[in-house]
């Protein structure tokens, strides 16, 4: 067993009535509670990361009062906030590894977030000797597809379910989730 499970920002403020809430996300945290229930034995990790903004500063200009949700978004993921926290249908029990990024600059990759005992994302793969990632989460058009880019730009096999994942806007996300294919990522559902 050496595969790895990803789960990126499925937090109070990526999902429906959140700061920054995507359409969809709660469908999604929902039934990756459920994939857990199912799955959470097939992972030899299961990986979680969440958005941890300062509320003091403007996080190296990533939050903004007039927002293009491209490059500046509204204030969210405030670390120590509701927003901050997993979704509440979210179910974390099965989840070996919390990683938090984005504290005072912008950080749409899993592989930018920290462990509070000051672990990657890199070194618990190479501690696990993991090659091998299933990914899923919000946003498909951001950190979802930066997550993937990186794990693939490390060598990495990645599958992207995308059942599991939401997006910020239809048309990026189609665009991302052909991006990552292109780059080699295999898009394939929960149900394979
Ligand atoms: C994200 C926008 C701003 C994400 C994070 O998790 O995809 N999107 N910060
Ligand atoms: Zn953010």
């Amino acid at each position: 067993m050496t595969r790895a499970l990803f789960i990126v920002d499925v937090q109070n403020d990526f999902t429906e009535r959140g700061a920054l809430g995507v359409e969809g996300g709660d469908a999604v945290a929902e039934r990756i509670s459920r994939y857990l229930q199912a799955h959470a034995d097939d992972y030899a990790v299961i990986v979680a990361s969440r958005d941890w903004h300062h509320g003091t500063d403007d996080n190296g200009g990533h939050f903004s009062d007039a927002p293009d949700f491209v490059d500046t978004w509204p204030v969210h993921c405030v670390g120590g906030t509701y927003g901050a926290e997993y979704d509440e249908v979210f179910d974390t029990t099965r989840v070996t590894h919390h990683l938090k990024k984005g504290q005072g600059k912008p950080a749409y990759s899993l592989f930018e977030g920290v462990s509070d005992e000051g672990e990657t994302a890199s070194q618990i793969l190479d501690a696990h000797g993991i090659r091998d990632i299933d990914l899923v989460g919000i946003a498909t058009d951001y950190c979802v597809r930066a997550s993937t880019l990186d794990a693939l730009g490390a060598g990495r096999n990645v599958r992207v379910l995308t059942d599991l994942v939401a997006g910020v806007h239809p048309v990026s996300s189609e665009k991302a989730l052909d991006e990552i294919e292109a780059a080699g990522a295999v898009l394939t559902t929960s149900r394979f």
